[in-house]
């Protein structure tokens, strides 16, 4: 039975399977990206939701595992040496359990980076734009009601970084290609949000990114993600 003591987080959420790997999340677009990865990988997982509602995230024993206070952070208890690791932020999960497994990544170590590179752009690029966008368009229009600026830029920045995966989702069938990567796991929740979650489909002009929209609707057909995307369930 693996020791997770060393885990204030484990206090508060105890696992049931100390033995396999403990998701701290929530179905948003940052939390699913792990989920999602997790049912494509077939690794056994046990998902703790963290409430927003009640600042779960804000909360000693969460911040013992993540200092920045946010979802998703994952507790492996077969890290490397065998020995248990805890890991947040959402593009290090997602390269950690690729290179955990060998899978979600090309083998060859250009395709490896070029991977990474795409996983980047979306976190540092897609994620913070369509966030502060969905901010200004959805949780925060009132406070902006007399200054559409906030929203315009970062609407149009977000509509720019549509137009790079329009251009790279020309004649491929997923970022990488032919292989479905973390690149497309770590992205296609933000686009999907934007819409679900911001109702922003007109106003980012979806229709305008046909390659993005097709592969958009490919990566949410994929059954890991159809299960994933739900995962962990909403505190009631
Ligand atoms: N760069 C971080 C961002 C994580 C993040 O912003 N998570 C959001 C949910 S999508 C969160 O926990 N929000 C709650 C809060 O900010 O208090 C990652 O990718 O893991």
């Amino acid at each position: 039975m693996a020791d997770l003591s060393a885990f204030p987080i484990t206090t508060r959420w105890p696992a049931a399977n100390p033995n396999i790997i403990q998701l701290y999340s929530l179905p948003t677009p940052n939390g699913v990206k792990i989920s999602i990865a997790l049912e494509e990988l077939g690794l056994a997982y046990e998902p703790h939701p963290i409430s927003f509602s009640t600042n779960d995230q804000k909360s000693p024993e969460f911040v013992s595992l993540n200092p920045n206070g946010r979802i998703p952070a994952i507790i492996d208890p077969n890290g490397p040496d065998g020995k248990p690791i805890g890991i947040f932020e959402s593009g290090a999960i997602l390269l950690y359990l690729a290179e955990k497994t060998g899978k979600l990544i090309p083998t060859d170590a250009a395709g490896r980076y070029e991977t990474i590179q795409w996983v980047f752009f979306q976190m540092a690029g897609v994620g913070p734009m369509f966030g502060q966008f969905g901010h200004f368009y959805k949780f925060a229009a009132d406070k902006v009601a007399n200054n559409s600026y906030p929203m315009e830029r970062y609407r149009d920045e977000s509509k720019r970084l549509l137009s790079v995966l329009e251009g790279r989702l020309q004649d491929r069938q997923w970022i990488m290609g032919d292989l479905y990567t973390i690149a497309d796991i770590a992205t296609f929740p933000w686009l999907r949000g934007a819409d679900v979650f911001y109702g922003g489909r007109e106003v980012l002009d979806y229709k305008s990114f046909p390659a993005v929209m097709a592969w958009l609707e490919r990566c949410i057909a994929r059954p890991a993600s159809e299960k994933g995307l739900n995962i962990p369930q909403r505190p009631a």
